[in-house]
């Protein structure tokens, strides 16, 4: 057959060939299409990859109908209820719905605080808290007087309260909110927290949970603004901590760990000496335009030391503390220009800027940290001790004069010569003196505690040789002046609290009547001259009759101004010295007992 087969295929034309040729691969491909696509169940089975009944849900035969009937039974209800929630909210007014959508954002806000709420911070002792009463100074007199200054603080407060409240400060002649560059383009309320403590003491209880509330519901630190790490620290975190401390409220303490949180990238340096400013929401840091050399400040790396071991002991985070141990022991290595500290420091090189020495703006609050770290550690800071007399010392030498009419003031140090000029700022260290003459070395208690009350009489002098009895911003003692600002741009006085500091400290040291005489002058002439309708201004010439506003109520006006007021005129059995240390914003912060604490870090000091 194949070979018959073979003769007729050879004799077929070529048209007729590729007909059969077509109609023989027409029949294979019908054969295999049978062999794959005929439903076959076995062969089926082997190209089954079995996500039929992953992606489709099984129903059974017989249930598929009663499912879709419930499904459609179920739209048909959920449509319903929408369309009866509609027409109901129609029937409703303007304002019951706007409260219903604000609850509705609440819950949805607090879901999502509780979803990525705070951490629980451990439990950790109470410091024993004493000296938080009245503080009832006994006598009538005094009592009018301390009532007179709550009176200024409900004033100042209320007047906040009414056209600045969750501003960071307020304009009280425009009567509305007022912000600086220290907080950047927040809003977060800087007035409510350094005045909670002050209001505490006063017993203004209303007041304290109004501003309790606030906090609760509104500060948020997670916003895009560029803060200074120092205003927030002892501003912010300090007056957070006092409120805690004192009235017990869980809610304050959790709020300053969050916020210093939001400090910690500040760090992130070449020297770990931190950034001026901080964006809370990046953690991008930077310093100020103004610095020499791009350098960061004394007073501002040298002021969180306080507030940063009381972090570390609530949080029981370490990091805390070790940022503040290592600035200290960075400072410890480096020398110092005829033993001074000078005001800039760049951190990405470790060097010093300009040799500015100051006690006043730029350095201040570096050396009275020292001392109160001291203080604050139940004295066994001994390492923080010997720093601050060693700088002291050096101060005592080179910036520490006598003026030709006999008033010790403390001059600006610059690249090797003495300015003799001082700033109203530089007025804090009478007070300082006097805080650490107990404990001077040399037994120099009675020459620290003179040199402090000199401070306070030259500070009072430029107080008493003005028109307001108000203090200048700076004052010279050149060419036959004494105790006076020269320029105009050194005559104002924004509510600034230096010299009452130093007359509280100087009563609770001396009982000498004439520090509460000195204080009451200076409320007098606050009351008189810079209070207005909308609350209190600072003034732009000490030295006119016919002064101008600025239209700034500082925060620390309330913070710390109103509250030295308030305890020079109260017995001192209110937060006594022994028990609390205030920080450079007047928020006293407990006494921490560390023979008996160990604070995390601690161990590796290396
Ligand atoms: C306050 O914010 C603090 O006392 C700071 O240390 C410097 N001075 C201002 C008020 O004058």
């Amino acid at each position: 057959v194949p070979v018959s087969l073979l003769t007729s295929w050879a004799t077929l034309r070529l048209s007729e060939k590729f007909i059969l040729l077509l109609i023989l691969s027409a029949f294979i491909t019908l054969c295999f299409g049978a062999f794959f696509f005929l439903p076959d169940s076995s062969k089926h089975k082997r190209f089954d990859l079995g996500l039929e009944d992953v992606l489709i849900p099984h129903i059974e035969p017989g249930k598929e109908g009663k499912h879709n009937e419930s499904l459609r039974d179920k739209i048909r209800a959920d449509h319903e209820r929408a369309l009866q929630e509609a027409k109901e909210k129609l029937r409703k007014s303007k304002d019951e719905l706007k409260a219903e959508i604000q609850t509705e954002k609440t819950k949805v806000a607090e879901d999502l605080k509780k979803k990525d709420g705070p951490k629980p911070l451990p439990p950790v002792p109470m410091p024993k808290l004493v000296g938080v009463n009245d503080g009832d100074p006994g006598d009538p007199d005094t009592k009018e007087k301390r009532d007179k200054i709550r009176e200024m603080m409900k004033h100042a407060w209320d007047s906040y309260r009414q056209y600045g409240w969750g501003h960071n400060e307020l304009k009280p002649l425009a009567k509305k909110g007022h912000s600086t560059n220290i907080f950047g383009n927040s809003q977060m309320g800087a007035t409510i927290v350094d005045a909670l403590d002050t209001l505490y003491i006063m017993g203004l209880h209303d007041e304290f949970k109004d501003g309790q509330e606030w906090i609760e519901q509104n500060l948020d630190f997670s916003v895009n603004a560029e803060v200074s790490v120092f205003e927030v620290n002892i501003r912010f975190i300090g007056g957070l901590l006092a409120a805690y401390y004192l009235s017990g409220q869980e809610v304050f303490k959790v709020k300053a760990v969050q916020l210093a949180e939001k400090l910690l990238p500040a760090f992130n340096t070449p020297t770990g000496i931190p950034w001026a400013m901080v964006n809370l929401k990046s953690g991008v840091g930077r310093n100020w335009g103004w610095a020499s050399a791009g350098s960061s400040i004394l007073a501002e790396f040298g002021t969180l030391h306080m507030e940063f071991v009381h972090l570390t002991y609530l949080s029981g985070n370490p990091a805390y503390y070790e940022k503040v141990r290592h600035i200290r022991k960075l400072l410890a290595k480096m020398d110092r220009p005829n033993g001074l500290y000078p005001n800039y420091l760049n951190p990405r090189t470790g060097r010093w800027g300009q040799h500015h020495t100051s006690v006043g703006g730029l350095g201040d609050s570096f050396y009275e940290y020292l001392l109160k770290a001291w203080l604050m550690s139940d004295k066994t800071d001994t390492e923080a001790r010997k720093t601050y007399d060693d700088a002291i010392e050096a101060i005592e030498r080179h910036l520490i004069r006598k003026s030709n009419g006999g008033l010790t003031f403390i001059g600006e140090w610059k690249n090797g010569h003495l300015e003799r000029k001082m700033g109203h700022l530089t007025c804090f260290a009478g007070g300082m003196f006097a805080l650490g003459a107990d404990g001077s070395p040399d037994d120099k208690a009675g020459h620290y505690l003179q040199l402090g009350a000199e401070i306070a009489h030259t500070c009072h002098e430029s107080y008493d040789r003005t028109v307001l009895k108000l203090g200048p911003e700076a004052f010279k003692f050149d060419s036959g002046l004494e105790a006076v600002a020269v320029r105009q741009n050194e005559k104002y006085y924004i509510l600034r609290p230096e010299v009452i500091e130093t007359y509280w400290y100087m009563w609770r040291f001396t009982h000498d009547p004439k520090y509460r005489q000195w204080g009451w002058e200076a409320t007098q002439a606050i009351d008189k001259y810079c209070r207005v309708s909308g609350g209190f201004s600072g003034v732009k010439d000490v030295y006119s009759s016919n002064p101008t506003y600025d239209d700034v109520q500082q925060s620390f006006f309330l913070a710390e101004t109103l509250k030295y007021l308030y305890l020079l005129f109260s017995g001192d059995d209110l937060l006594p010295l022994e028990n609390w240390v205030f920080n450079t914003e007047a928020h006293p912060l407990p006494v921490l007992h560390m023979a008996n604490i160990t604070l995390p870090g601690s161990q590796n000091q290396g």
